[in-house]
């Protein structure tokens, strides 16, 4: 059998996927990818699980990028196959229609940033670090960091990471937009729990369409994207979570969502 790098568990509808390949820092070779991949399409046709969480085993990386031991002899076929599957299995994550939290444990650079901007939300530990040190390699970004960084941070700031390759602490990452929140390392499950326990006492279904609604939008015009909201929020109406949950405003009731 092949050696597990992903391992996950469930708990009270909150998946805790782990990247647990320590002795490289959690780098994300083939074999991760491809058990990530599949990790992410079992959660998807698993009705039991309604929030997912995203981590790196141990304290010291949540992971520290693409595997550069498995690149350096790469031809720039393989790199291509490479990225492309990458881009994949961070799409799947992306447009899962379940909340996706990022529990940044540490070192999240290269790759390791990437995945975690493919997450809806970033918790970061306050030991942690980002960066896109690719330029040190003689590479640039190639898991999506050229596009979701400065989606995400703006132009400016993301230029500045992927040019210079530097890393910044998880303090700075959230001044920029880039993380959350920061909490110390022993909180850092815990918020990230907590934040995915918040999100599904909502209704599954306005949670997917809020999450397309954002995730699609923002490749669009801005009145583009509010057509698209139009359709999107029309689709609400067509619920049952929606009359449970204004009908329970009304009656000053807690509403109990049936993801119907
Ligand atoms: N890949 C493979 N092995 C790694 C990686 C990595 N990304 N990062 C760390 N390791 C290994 C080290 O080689 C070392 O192994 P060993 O014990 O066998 O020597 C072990 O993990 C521990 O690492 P260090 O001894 O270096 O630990 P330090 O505490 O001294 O340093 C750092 C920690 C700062 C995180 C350091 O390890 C580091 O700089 N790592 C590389 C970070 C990096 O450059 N990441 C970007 C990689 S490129 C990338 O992600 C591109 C994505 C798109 C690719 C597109 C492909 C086509």
């Amino acid at each position: 059998m092949s050696e597990r790098f992903v391992d996950l568990a469930v708990e009270n509808g909150i998946a805790v996927v782990t990247i647990n390949r320590p002795k490289s820092l959690n780098a994300l070779s083939v074999e991760v990818l491809e058990q990530l991949g599949q990790v992410i399409k079992d959660i998807e046709k698993d009705d039991k699980v309604r929030a997912v969480i995203i981590t790196g085993s141990g304290s010291k990386a949540f992971v520290a990028g693409a595997d550069i031991a498995a690149m350096v002899n790469m031809t720039a076929k393989e790199a291509r196959d490479y990225s492309i599957f990458a881009h994949k299995v961070f799409e799947s994550i992306e447009q899962l229609p379940k909340p996706v939290i990022a529990a940044v444990n540490g070192y999240a650079l290269g790759g390791g940033n990437e995945l975690a901007m493919a997450c809806d939300i970033r918790v970061a530990s306050s030991t942690a670090n980002f960066g896109q040190p690719e330029i040190t390699l003689g590479i640039i970004p190639g898991f999506g960091g050229t596009q979701r960084l400065s989606r995400l941070v703006g132009k400016g700031k993301a230029m500045e990471l992927i040019l210079t390759g530097k890393m910044i602490d998880a303090k700075t990452a959230e001044s920029i937009g880039l993380v959350n929140v920061v909490v110390p390392p022993e909180k850092l499950m815990e918020t990230a729990k907590e934040i995915a326990q918040k999100i599904i006492n909502f209704s599954p279904l306005a949670i997917s369409f809020a999450k397309e609604a954002v995730n699609r939008g923002i490749e669009m015009t801005l009145e583009q994207g509010c057509k698209y909201e139009i359709e999107l929020w029309t689709d609400c109406f067509t619920t049952e979570d929606q009359d449970i949950g204004m009908t329970a405003f009304l009656n000053k009731q807690k509403p109990t969502f049936k993801g119907a």
